[in-house]
């Protein structure tokens, strides 16, 4: 069997990395952008422009969506609906768990089988190692076209619900987001100082943030346990070291809404009775914020 053939509808920053990729592993490909001029470089290297969307999507049975938004998505492909029929849309444009679902009901109204996915990569990490890409909807749709989609990235499965990649999407997303939020917080804090440089201080954090990270698993295992939790420190204790970090970084010249507001949860904690910092109670303290 050969090469899958497939389309490409949005050609931004992300759109022609995924063209590009799909080109390099062989397989026939046709794009479609609003500013036509951004597929030159992928026609050049092969791949076939189309005149409307509707043309795009009905020269291959699997049209891979990468847009701004799910609303420009909708506007894009609702003209174009009847052609859906009878092939794959696969979406790998951000957007929520309901968007996706509701992504999903409306291919699937026009007699179209529906994948929605979260890329974990940058453009130019596309089809390298580090990309992994996340898909859900029905599993033999993925399975259909798994072979052709790992071309992207490793492509990861991760449920039957339309919705569910855009939520784990989200919240690695979240969670890089966070990330990044501290390590500039750190580095305002420490470049506070006349002898600091973000450049020496980097050397310090990354090391110690990747130790970090080895914790998470044993975490994440006293989420999922019903079990008493292995892992626990005194929130006494942890409140203490939290009040420290926020008065140092107002001392600093640094904002500590963020602290300030870990504080008062933690004393709220406390005041409940609670006496342990815990993942679990960590994972509960986030839900009842709202
Ligand atoms: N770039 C990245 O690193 C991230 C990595 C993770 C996934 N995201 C998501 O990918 C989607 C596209 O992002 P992008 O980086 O390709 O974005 P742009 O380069 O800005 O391209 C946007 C495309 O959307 C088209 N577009 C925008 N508005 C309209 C509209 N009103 N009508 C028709 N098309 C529209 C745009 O067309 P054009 O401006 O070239 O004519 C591009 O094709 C996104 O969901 C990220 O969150 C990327």
């Amino acid at each position: 069997m050969g090469n899958t053939a497939v389309t490409v509808i949005g050609l931004g920053e992300m759109g022609r990395a995924l063209a590009d990729a799909l080109i390099t592993s062989g397989h026939p490909t046709t794009v479609w952008n609003r500013s036509a001029g951004k597929a030159d470089d992928l026609v050049a290297r092969g791949a076939s422009r189309a005149a409307t969307v509707e043309d795009a999507v009905l020269a291959s049975p699997l049209t891979v969506v990468c847009l701004l938004d799910y609303d420009v998505t909708d506007a894009i492909l609702r003209p174009a609906a009847d052609a859906l029929r009878g092939r794959t849309l696969v979406n790998l444009t951000n957007g929520t768990p309901a968007q996706a679902r509701e992504a999903e009901s409306w291919a699937v109204g026009h007699g179209a089988a529906y994948l929605d996915g979260g890329i974990m990569a940058i453009p130019s990490t596309v089809a390298t190692s580090q990309a992994f890409v996340l898909y859900s909807g029905q599993k033999a749709h993925f399975d259909a076209h798994k072979e052709t989609l790992q071309a992207l990235g490793a492509a990861k499965y991760v449920g039957a619900d339309a919705g569910i990649a855009a939520l784990y999407d989200l919240a690695l997303l979240s969670a890089m987001n966070v990330m990044f939020d501290g390590f500039f917080h750190a580095v305002a804090m420490a470049t506070s100082h006349t002898e600091g440089n973000a450049a020496g201080f980097t050397e310090l954090l990354v090391p110690w943030l990747t130790n970090m990270t080895q914790v998470m698993p044993a975490f994440a295992a006293d989420v999922d346990s019903d079990a008493e939790p292995v892992l626990a420190q005194g929130l006494d204790v942890l409140l203490a070291g939290v009040r420290n970090m926020a008065q140092a970084s107002r001392d600093a010249g640094v904002r500590a809404d963020y602290f300030e507001r870990s504080a008062a949860a933690m004393e709220q904690q406390l005041a409940e009775g609670i006496t342990a910092f815990t993942a679990p109670e960590a994972v509960q303290r986030l839900r009842t914020l709202n």
